[in-house]
């Protein structure tokens, strides 16, 4: 059920990049909410439209294909990505240069505002008995949370170069529920993630703003003060799963670094083997 969050702003067109990734396809439906029409792009196929949706396959490395999606849009919701970690030759093409692309063709084509789909991963090197703002410098545990510095550092640039105001959003982890104890810290969940996203597409000042996107867990390494202005106050918590998750995975090893830093698996996975 969508949050019952109802933005004063209502979009005439929003695009939302990566809509047949799983939280894509979970976006796509609250989003349409939030404005006369919604276009929808993703590489991989999509579902047909429906009713005020617009369906777009386009790769994001493909500068000329971008510079037409953003055509009449208001605003961007840009989750299109590799979304783990990846080969640098699937994170190039898509996180890179895709993100490249989609800068430029929203300052030809006048758009104004972006939600980045950042991830925790920037600063995934952090230990998990620290807490971190977003002013602490990036610490990635991979390339692709490397590439998700690279896409805050062009948001920066964008914004200070050419007014285009952007809020990064460094995902926790997004799903129905936390699949794990570390999710307990990370998790935000959908109704909260529909939450953050209105609230980063509405809000009357953003600049270039980087905020943790999380619900409102017990537990918590992420402190998002510098980002109140947005106005995104989560309303679920972790806490109705922490029984269950902690019968399912009862033992931790401490001297897993999956267990030390804030990244998880993601500090010890991917292509440096
Ligand atoms: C991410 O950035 C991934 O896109 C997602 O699949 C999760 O793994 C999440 O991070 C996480 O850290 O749990």
């Amino acid at each position: 059920m969508p949050a019952a969050t109802v933005p004063a702003i209502r979009f005439r067109r929003l695009l939302l990049t990566g809509a047949a990734g799983g939280l894509g396809r979970e976006m796509r439906g609250r989003l349409r909410a939030h404005c006369e029409t919604l276009r929808v792009s993703d590489c991989a196929p999509l579902d047909a439209a429906s009713d005020g949706e617009e369906t777009a396959v386009v790769g994001l490395e493909d500068a000329a294909a971008v510079a037409e999606l953003l055509k009449d849009v208001d605003a961007v919701i840009h989750l299109g990505a590799v979304s783990v970690e990846q080969p640098w030759e699937a994170i190039l093409p898509a996180n890179i240069i895709g993100a490249y692309n989609l800068y430029e063709a929203a300052r030809r084509n006048g758009v104004k505002r972006i939600l980045f789909a950042s991830s925790n991963h920037v600063t995934g090197f952090y230990r998990q008995d620290q807490v971190i703002d977003s002013r602490d410098p990036v610490r990635p545990d991979g390339l692709y949370g490397l590439s998700k510095a690279f896409g805050e550092n062009l948001a920066q640039l964008y914004w200070d170069r050419h007014g285009i105001e952007t809020v990064s959003v460094r995902i926790g982890s997004a799903f129905t529920e936390p699949k794990d104890r570390r999710m307990l810290a990370t998790w935000m969940s959908y109704d909260d993630t529909e939450r953050l996203f209105v609230a980063a597409l509405t809000a009357p000042v953003v600049g270039h703003t980087v905020i943790y996107g999380m619900s409102d867990n017990a537990t918590t390494w992420w402190d998002n003060r510098h980002a109140r202005h947005v106005g995104y106050r989560p309303q679920d918590s972790s806490e109705q799963f922490r029984a269950a998750v902690e019968a399912r995975q009862p033992v931790l090893d401490p001297s897993d670094p999956a267990v030390v830093f804030q990244g998880g698996v993601f500090v010890r996975t991917g292509p440096f083997e």
